[in-house]
């Protein structure tokens, strides 16, 4: 809105991939054992399929197109975090007796500017969307409270938008880390967000397109909390009734993070804290 550049999946789908390389999330020394194992067993499940659906030479080369396109329009993360991560994310936190969590998506920039323990994110002027006010605590799974614990927040805008992955949107839109008071508490005004639709004009699109599958995820706030001596927590927080709560796209809804609002006059508000579970 208000710009001459428009958002495309090309352009997004570039800066997740650029976010991808700066944040060298990709550092693990693999061990040849696994790789032999893992490689293996994914091209023999792709052997199985093609044997028993018989393959034909026009559904290779349509894959093999649609592969290199995936690469050219930098989609590899949006089709990574929206059809794999959320079994990563399973198998990473099925011992958690704290918090649940849920996949991280492809818009996270760490270092996002300092609120203290109790801020609104920083918007525009007028920013769409009912203002919501979110009030928590931090603790550890003993039930202590947390101190000083991080809370960094990020979401998509009324338009569906992420700042730094659609042009015109200042850099830190919606973007903000709290730091939890002496009590382990904080509060977090900002804006409802509006459900979300991936990218459609892109080889994610494409695929949805061709599937006949729909691109939306429900309204989602980001979220990531981390303290001293504790797994970091990455999760997302969802609003009762988004239709697109029982068929996310990206299989990231778990029902103990759907939030619960009370209307409060011309804003809503959030009780929803978080239990850390220790290193
Ligand atoms: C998103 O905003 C998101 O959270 C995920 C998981 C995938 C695509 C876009
Ligand atoms: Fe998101």
């Amino acid at each position: 809105a208000g710009t001459n550049e428009t958002a495309t999946a090309a352009k997004s789908g570039a800066s997740a991939t650029e976010r991808f390389r700066t944040d060298k999330k990709a550092g693990a020394q693999a061990d040849p054992e696994r790789v032999n194992l893992l490689a293996r067993e994914v091209i023999e499940a792709v052997h199985d399929t093609i044997r028993r659906h018989k393959v034909t030479y026009d559904e290779y080369n349509a894959l093999k197109s649609w592969l290199i396109s995936v690469g050219d329009d930098g989609e590899w993360p949006l089709f990574l975090d929206v059809w794999i991560e959320h079994v990563v994310e399973e198998v990473a936190t099925e011992h958690r007796e704290g918090n649940k969590g849920t996949i991280e998506g492809p818009y996270y920039v760490p270092n996002s500017p300092e609120q203290g323990a109790k801020g609104t994110l920083p918007m525009r002027d007028g920013e769409s969307g009912t203002p919501l006010v979110w009030t928590g605590k931090v603790t550890s799974t003993s039930g202590q409270p947390l101190a000083g614990a991080k809370v960094e927040v990020w979401h998509a805008d009324a338009d569906g938008f992420y700042s730094q992955f659609a042009p015109g949107i200042p850099e830190w839109n919606l973007r903000g880390t709290f730091t939890a008071d002496e009590n382990g508490d904080f509060e977090i005004t900002t804006i409802r967000p509006a459900p979300y639709q991936i990218p459609t004009d892109g080889s994610c699109g494409k695929l949805i397109a061709a599937a006949g599958w729909h691109a939306w995820r429900p309204a989602h706030i980001h979220v990531k909390a981390s303290a001293d001596g504790h797994e970091l927590l990455t999760a997302q927080l969802y609003f009762p009734g988004d239709e697109h709560n029982s068929d996310d796209i990206a299989s990231a809804v778990k029902p103990e993070l759907i939030l619960d609002p009370k209307p409060a006059g011309d804003h809503e508000t959030i009780e929803y804290g978080f239990v850390l579970d220790p290193v």
